[in-house]
């Protein structure tokens, strides 16, 4: 059984992402790491404090526990690293260098690294945008997000890294809450529509982004680091899709539910971010090559959060 180790595991992809991997490889092969307290979301497993600048530290996590695949999550999303751009760089990069570093010299097995539809610009094809669009972001995040992709290429390419990589939509789920981001906005809105509270959007209504529900990309990921390495023919990473919705069309989707939501449009600085992203993406080759395929459109999304987020407000409330 390989032993796993999750960085930024207690994120929002990284909470959800180590339960599911504790459930499928067992709790004591998934060891889970952040430098921030590890929360219940995670589930009953090996817990490490884990800062992924720290080489030496990085190195001990992984000799002690015999680690061979790891998922390296820990970063800055887009709206934080336009605000904290050397930190976003010096983490997105070197966390990533010193993972790819340690895999080629321990002879890793597999790495995981998640890219983000962040690497597009102004001046990709802005519907279905395909897998070989060009990469010229205007944002922090996307550029470290380009230059990781090129790194993971490289590292496979010159050294034998087996590391694999999705470029990831805006991700909503409703047990971890994201940080930072400019698709934050559409699991905040769930949140606010339960607490009967007005919502206020920072994009403008007609906004449309790609989005997947986290269910789809705990799958993405799993599937991926599963397949065989003969499939996998990008190692950049992959373009994957879910749904594309705008804020008035989830409002609309959470409005048939609870008919009393409402909504109002204050855009801010995510908006620039938000227009300088592809409305939808072309995910042809990762269906090809490893069979990806989602299972969550807007509306099932909706239902299934509605229908378990109540549940969780109500337990947190309970809990001391
Ligand atoms: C963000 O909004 O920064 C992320 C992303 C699309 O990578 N959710």
């Amino acid at each position: 059984m390989n032993k796993i180790l999750i960085t930024g595991a207690c994120g929002q992809l990284g909470s959800e992402l180590t339960a599911a991997l504790r459930k499928v490889q067992g709790s004591e092969n998934v060891i889970a790491s952040d430098i921030t307290e590890p929360n219940p979301n995670l589930g009953e497993g090996p817990f490490e404090y884990l800062d992924v600048l720290d080489r030496t530290r990085f190195e001990e996590v992984i000799e002690n526990y015999n680690i061979s695949v790891i998922f390296h999550l820990a970063a800055l999303l887009s709206a934080n690293a336009e605000k904290k751009s050397d930190l976003a760089w010096r983490l997105n990069m070197d966390g990533l260098l010193n993972t790819l570093n340690i895999a080629r010299e321990k002879q890793l097995k597999k790495i995981f690294w998640p890219s983000s539809i962040a690497v597009f610009g102004p001046d990709a094809q802005k519907i279905k945008t395909p897998q070989g669009s060009p990469c010229n972001p205007t944002t922090v995040y996307g550029i470290t997000k380009v230059a990781g992709e090129q790194w993971c290429a490289y590292y496979h390419k010159k050294f034998g890294v087996d590391v694999r990589s999705l470029r990831y939509p805006g991700l909503i789920g409703y047990k971890a809450m994201p940080g930072g981001g400019t698709t934050d906005y559409a699991v905040d809105i769930y949140h606010k529509a339960l607490a009967v509270e007005r919502f206020s959007c920072f994009l403008e209504k007609d906004s449309a982004l790609p989005m997947m529900y986290m269910d789809d990309a705990v799958k993405a990921a799993i599937d991926l680091m599963q397949s065989p390495s003969e499939k996998i023919t990008i190692r950049t990473s992959y373009n994957i899709s879910a749904v594309s919705f705008t804020p008035e069309q989830i409002a609309a989707s959470i409005k048939k539910r609870i008919p009393d939501f409402e909504i109002e449009y204050e855009p801010d600085y995510r908006q620039e971010i938000a227009e300088s992203w592809p409305d939808s993406i072309d995910d042809t080759p990762a269906r090809n090559d490893w069979n990806w395929a989602p299972q969550y459109d807007l509306e099932r999304m909706t239902d299934d959060i509605l229908e378990n987020l109540p549940a969780l407000i109500q337990k947190d409330a309970l809990s001391p």
